[in-house]
Formats: C-alpha cells, structure tokens, sequence
C-alpha cells in the first residue's frame, strides 16, 4: 500500500478569473504535492508505517517532537494540502455562509468580519512557511490557529482542521508576488467553499481515508 495524489476537485484553469492562475495550480498541486506524497511513501518501509492511517501518522510524528519531522513534514503537507483543495472553488469566498456555519462563527468566533480579520492575521503573522487555519478545538469551539512548514493541528494536538490556507511562498508568488497579504484576502473572498467548511463540521474534519 501507498499514499497516493488525489486529482484536483476541479480542473487546473477553473481558479484562474479568482486569483489562482493554472501556472500555480499546476506546479503547486503537480509537483509540490506529489512531492510530499512520493517522499511520504519512501519513508514507509523505514519508518515503520505500513497500516496507519494519514490521521495516525501526523500525530504520532507530532508526539515525537524533533524526531517526527522528516515523517510530519511529508506526511503533515500531504494532509494539509488535500483539504486546502478540498476547501475551494472557482467563485467562492464571500459572505453568504451555511447558516449553521454562520451562526457557530458568531458565537464562538464573534463574527465573520473577525473572524476573517483573525484568520487573515493567522497567516499574515507565520513567519516563513506554514499554514493558517479554522479548527473545531478539544472544546468543540472554533478557534483560529496557524502552524509552521508541514505542521498542522492534528500533528499538534490542537484540534480538527475545516479550513486551511497555505503561506508558503509557493502558494502565492505567482498571482500575488510577495504581497501575501492579498492572496489571503483574495483566499477569503473569492476562493473559500464555505459549503465544505460547513460540511467539515459536521464530519468532525476532513476524513483522508488514506492509509499507507
Ligand atoms: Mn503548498
């Protein structure tokens, strides 16, 4: 068994006219991530991998601290971008939300302009690479958190991811140069599928039903 690249939820010009040119697309989720994903089945074998699940693997690569990271690496960036696909759409963003997901950002989060404004900040303050995100928390409260490279909040035990934005350069230099502010408004506001977020609360995160 091995890890292997799930195809795109859409086609590589479908983000195009939204901030996310096929250029981006294609190196982004043709090379980077399939880079994660053929690092991540090297390691197997070594490791002593064979049979966990995604979940599993980031997590008990977490607990390790320093001597997980060349697993939480790969295996963190693996998971970390197949939700960051599965969380946009060519025309998203915006303010019209499913109304549970609306109301549950307004009671635990104080509202979307805040919330937008925290997740934004979230990303804008991760120095270097790394990540920004939306997670149900232990208490079951949405919470914005950010993590650095491959690292994300199963790995830290934070919580369960439902939204994820990448920082890392590659992410935006081509559409936005190194204004990385912008992507993320452009992220908020034209890309987000705020339906699969919605749906993600109800699953409890995102399931990779991957298992190496
Ligand atoms: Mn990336």
């Amino acid at each position: 068994m091995a890890f292997s690249l799930p195809p795109l939820p859409y086609s590589t010009t479908a983000l195009a006219a939204n901030g996310m040119c096929q250029e981006t697309l294609e190196l982004h989720h043709g090379k980077h991530h399939n880079a994660y994903v053929t690092a991540l089945n090297g390691l197997i074998e070594a490791k002593g991998l064979a049979g966990k699940s995604l979940e599993a693997i980031c997590t008990e690569a977490g607990k390790a601290g320093a001597d997980g990271l060349p697993v939480l690496n790969q295996a963190g960036q693996h998971y970390n971008h197949m939700l960051f696909w599965q969380v946009m759409q060519p025309g998203g963003g915006g303010d019209k939300l499913p109304g549970a997901l609306a109301a549950k950002i307004d009671s635990d989060l104080g509202g979307l302009a805040a919330f937008k404004e925290a997740f934004k900040q979230a990303g804008v303050t991760q120095f270097g690479s790394g990540w920004a995100w939306l997670i149900i928390g232990a208490d079951g409260k949405l919470k914005v958190t950010k993590t650095p490279n491959g690292a994300n909040p199963i790995s830290t035990g934070e919580g369960k991811p439902i939204l994820g934005v990448d920082v890392w350069e590659h992410a935006y230099y081509l559409d936005f140069r190194n204004v990385r502010p912008n992507y993320l408004d452009n992220f908020l506001n034209k890309l987000v599928n705020w339906e699969v977020v919605a749906d993600l609360i109800g699953k409890g995160g995102l399931a990779s039903g991957q298992s190496a």
